[in-house]
């Protein structure tokens, strides 16, 4: 569960936290704290650009597609390039890969030991012009030291260490999952916009009745997901209600607070689909913000982060997330229990 803070309770930065978590070294809080910095500044700036984009002429079409075929927004753009800029001044990391580009960015001027970041700088972009809820999604690896320079995201030798993500909506949260826990932090815009929070942990509560998804994808899906959404809304005791943002981070960030599953089916011919979201700055990033918070996220089989990326960075895979009770509830149902 997550608390509120009370009057009186000292409120800490995401960087004050990664500096007390027991299982970072010294090296590896030296590159986070950076990072973790350039993600929140890259978070003020978009939270301003954001509550302020109808009067800038900001919340419509870019005018082209991104290498998924989706049409970009100039909020798109604008986010992937405030944060490849941040965290390329960091000099901490080493290369980012972004749902934007198509290619990873490199930055050559970093430390050879630098971190690697996976984004999608702005997530839910269909939101934006209807003033709904969007955020911003990472995932930041290690390196392994048997990688080629060339092959920096290549092969499965690397290793999540944190994922983040910020939602933009009614205030502006960064919840961020680091060394085994799910902390959430709130934009004070009248305190120069930094985030605090209690530095508590969180937990998916248990017992949640909310199921996310797009149902009119349903006749798609595989009929054991049909039968799951049909019995969830008529048998189960008690039964559940649908809540749909259409935008990931919003629909997590309610699931973590209030418990509440999210599906992302695979589509089409049952058992042959891929899902829309994609592996390495979507379903990585939450599904350790899940493990980190009591839950799990799978493809509908198997859990997300025992899945190894192929040579595409911009795989896609079915996305089923939320606290321990519900996934398992769910593959029980669907014949794949956990
Ligand atoms: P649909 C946004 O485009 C996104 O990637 C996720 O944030 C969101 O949950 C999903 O796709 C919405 O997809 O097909 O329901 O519009």
């Amino acid at each position: 569960m997550h608390q509120e803070p009370k009057s009186g309770t000292r409120l800490k930065t995401p960087e004050e936290v990664i500096l007390g978590t027991p299982g970072l070294s010294s090296d590896l809080r030296q590159k986070l704290v950076p990072i973790i910095s350039a993600l929140t500044r890259g978070g003020k700036i978009m939270a301003s650009l954001i509550s302020r984009g109808p009067l800038l002429g900001i919340t419509g079409s870019a005018g082209k597609e991104n290498i998924q075929g989706e049409e970009v927004q100039t909020l798109d753009r604008i986010g992937q390039d405030t944060f490849c800029q941040a965290l390329g001044q960091t000099q901490k990391v080493r290369e980012l890969l972004s749902e934007e580009e198509p290619l990873p960015t490199f930055f050559p001027e970093s430390d050879p030991d630098g971190l690697l970041v996976a984004m999608d700088p702005l997530d839910g972009s269909s939101n934006i012009s209807v003033n709904a809820s969007i955020g911003s999604i990472f995932a930041i690896f290690r390196r392994s030291r048997t990688q080629e320079p060339e092959d920096l995201f290549g092969g499965d030798r690397r290793e999540i260490l944190a994922g983040a993500y910020i939602l933009y909506s009614a205030s502006t949260s960064f919840v961020m999952a680091i060394d085994q826990k799910t902390y959430l932090f709130t934009m004070d815009p009248s305190f120069g916009g930094e985030f605090l929070g209690t530095g508590e942990p969180v937990f998916f509560p248990s017992g949640g009745k909310i199921y996310s998804t797009n149902e009119s994808y349903a006749p798609l899906w595989e009929q054991g997901i049909q039968d799951y959404i049909t019995w969830v809304k008529t048998a189960r005791q008690p039964v559940m209600t649908s809540r749909y943002i259409g935008a990931l981070v919003g629909d997590l960030h309610r699931n973590l607070l209030k418990g509440g599953i999210y599906l992302y089916p695979a589509e089409g011919v049952p058992g042959k689909g891929h899902g829309k979201l994609r592996l390495l700055y979507e379903a990585y990033p939450m599904a350790l913000i899940c493990q980190f918070s009591g839950g799990i996220a799978t493809d509908g089989v198997n859990p997300i982060l025992s899945i190894k990326p192929g040579s595409d960075l911009h795989a896609r895979v079915p996305l089923i997330a939320g606290p321990m009770d519900l996934v398992s509830e769910f593959h029980k149902r669907t014949g794949h229990p956990l």
